[in-house]
C-alpha cells in the first residue's frame, strides 16, 4: 500500500515499504513516523500487542533506516494524513547509522551540500510535489489550448540572449553553446505549425549570485505566428492564471506544510495591469529610487514594482538599448521594443520575458549587425522574414522563479532537485 492511498485500506492489514522519519517510544507504546515517498504514515507499537524483540527493535529504529512495516490500517483524525497503522510485524532492511540531517535547524550550506539527502525533508517533499503540479499544469494548458509540443536542441550555434553568458562545448572542432532559449527554433517551427511550445533546460552562465539566478533552469517557451505582443499578453495572463489555480486545487496538504499564506495566491485573476517602461521608471522615481530613463531594472527594481500590485504585473516597450537583437522596433517610438516582462506580486519580480519579434528582414539584419553577431549564423533565422514573415510573438517562463514565487521561497536553490548555481555543482 501506498501512504496517501490509505483511505481505501481502513480496517484491513497492509504492508508500507519505507524508511524511519522520526520515531518515539515510552515503555509501553512506540511511535513510529513513516514515509514512503507518498506521505508519512504514523504507526503505532504497543508492547502488549507484539512480541517483546520486535518491540525492542521499534524503540531502537534508528531515522531514514529503510524498513518494512505491516499492520491494520485505522482512521485516526489526530495523525498526520488522518490515518495511523497499528503495527503488527516489521522488517528493517538497512539500519541507518548518525543520518546528518537530524531534526534540529541546519544552516543553508550544510543542507545544500546534503541536497541528495534534504531532498526527504517534509518541506522539500511539499515544494517538489508543487513544482510537478507547476510543470504538469502548463503542459495541460498548452497541450489544450492549441500549442504543438516542438523540442528545441540543446546544443546549438548561435546565441539567442547575449554572448556573455554561453557555455561553450567543443563540437567536433568548432564551437557549440548549450542552448540559452529555445525560442529561435520556436520561430522557425511556428511558421511551420501555428502555435507551438518547448520545454527544458536552458543554461546561462550566469556571474551573479542571486537569489533568482541558476545557471541551468527550466523554461516553457511558447510561440505563436499572427500575434502581437498584447495579444501574446492575454496568453501569459490566463496561462499563469491557470498554473496558480491548477497548484491551490491539487496542493493544499503541500501549501499547508510550506505555511503559505494561501489569499495572495487566490487574488490572482485576469486581466492583469499593463505598464509601460517609462511609467514603471516613473513609479519608481516616486518610491526614491534614483533609476533614470535608460536604465534596466535589476531584483531591486522589479521587487520594487512588483510590490505595487497584488496581480502579476507586465511591463512593457523597454528601451531597445539593453533588449534582445530580436525584439521588434516600436513603430510609435523607436528607442524602443515591442517586448514584456511579467513581474510576479510578492516582490518576487520577472517570471516572464516575452514579446514580439523583429519580422522585417532589412531591420533584423541591422541589430544582427549592430550586436556584432555573425550574418552567416543567423543566415537561417534571417530566411524566416524572407519567406512568408508575419508578426509573431512568445514568451519564456522560468519554472524555477514560478515555483519559488507560488511557494514563496527565499531563494530558487530550494525549486528543483539539484540546483546549479554559481561555482557550485555538487551534488
Ligand atoms: O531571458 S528571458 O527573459 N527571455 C528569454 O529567454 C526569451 N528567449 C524567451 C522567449 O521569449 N521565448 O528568460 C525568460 C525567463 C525569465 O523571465 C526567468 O523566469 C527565467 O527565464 N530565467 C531564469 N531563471 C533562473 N535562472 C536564470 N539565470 C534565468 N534566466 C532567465
Amino acid at each position: 500500500m501506498y501512504i496517501d492511498k490509505a483511505a481505501d485500506y481502513v480496517g484491513q492489514v497492509q504492508t508500507i515499504n519505507g524508511w524511519v522519519y522520526n520515531s518515539r517510544s515510552s515503555g509501553k507504546v512506540a511511535f513510529v513516523l513513516v514515509r514512503d515517498g507518498s506521505g508519512i504514515m504514523q504507526c503505532v507499537v504497543a508492547k502488549s500487542d507484539i512480541d517483546e524483540s520486535t518491540f525492542e527493535a521499534v524503540r531502537h529504529l534508528t531515522q531514514e533506516s529503510s524498513i518494512s512495516i505491516t499492520g491494520a490500517i485505522h482512521a485516526e483524525e489526530r495523525a498526520p494524513g488522518g490515518h495511523e497503522m497499528h503495527v503488527q510485524k516489521i522488517e528493517v532492511h538497512q539500519a541507518a547509522v548518525d543520518y546528518p540531517i537530524t531534526p534540529k535547524e541546519h544552516g543553508v550550506d550544510f543542507l545544500m551540500s546534503n541536497r541528495h539527502l534534504w531532498l526527504r525533508s517534509k518541506r522539500q517533499w511539499a515544494i517538489m510535489r508543487i513544482r510537478a503540479t507547476i510543470v504538469k499544469s502548463i503542459r495541460d494548458y498548452l497541450d489544450d489550448n492549441g500549442f504543438l509540443l516542438m523540442d528545441a536542441p540543446i546544443l546549438s550555434a548561435n546565441a539567442c540572449e547575449g554572448s556573455s553568458t554561453l557555455f561553450s562545448t567543443d563540437y567536433f572542432g568548432i564551437p557549440a553553446y548549450l542552448s540559452q532559449s529555445g525560442q529561435l527554433y520556436n520561430e522557425a517551427t511556428a511558421m511551420a505549425f501555428g502555435r507551438v511550445y518547448c520545454f527544458g533546460p536552458a543554461f546561462r552562465a550566469e556571474k551573479s549570485k542571486t537569489r533568482r539566478h541558476l545557471t541551468e533552469f527550466w523554461m516553457v517557451e511558447p510561440e505563436m505566428a499572427y500575434c502581437n505582443w498584447s495579444q501574446n499578453c492575454d496568453v501569459q495572463e490566463e496561462f499563469v492564471t491557470y498554473i496558480v489555480q491548477q497548484v491551490l486545487e491539487k496542493r493544499k496538504e503541500e501549501l499547508a506544510i510550506i505555511e503559505r499564506d494561501l489569499s495572495p495566491l487566490e487574488k490572482i485573476a485576469t486581466p492583469f495591469p499593463r505598464i509601460s517602461y517609462d511609467e514603471a521608471v516613473k513609479l519608481l522615481q516616486k518610491a526614491g529610487s534614483p533609476i533614470q530613463w535608460g536604465d534596466d531594472f535589476g531584483g531591486d527594481e522589479e521587487t520594487l514594482i512588483s510590490n505595487q500590485f497584488e496581480r502579476p504585473v507586465f511591463v512593457h516597450s523597454y528601451p531597445k538599448s539593453f533588449k534582445a537583437f530580436y525584439m521588434k522596433t516600436n513603430p510609435a517610438n523607436p528607442q524602443t521594443v515591442l517586448c514584456a516582462d511579467l513581474l510576479a506580486p510578492e516582490g518576487y519580480g520577472e517570471i516572464i520575458g516575452g514579446g514580439q519579434r523583429e519580422d522585417d528582414y532589412e531591420l533584423l539584419l541591422e541589430r544582427v549587425h549592430a550586436e556584432g553577431l555573425a550574418e552567416a549564423d543567423y543566415q537561417w533565422y534571417l530566411d524566416l522574414r524572407k519567406y512568408g514573415s508575419v508578426p509573431h510573438s512568445g514568451f519564456g517562463l522560468g519554472v524555477e522563479r514560478t515555483v519559488a514565487w507560488i511557494c514563496k521561497l527565499p531563494h530558487v536553490r530550494e525549486t528543483v532537485p539539484f540546483p546549479r548555481l554559481l561555482e557550485k555543482i555538487y551534488p
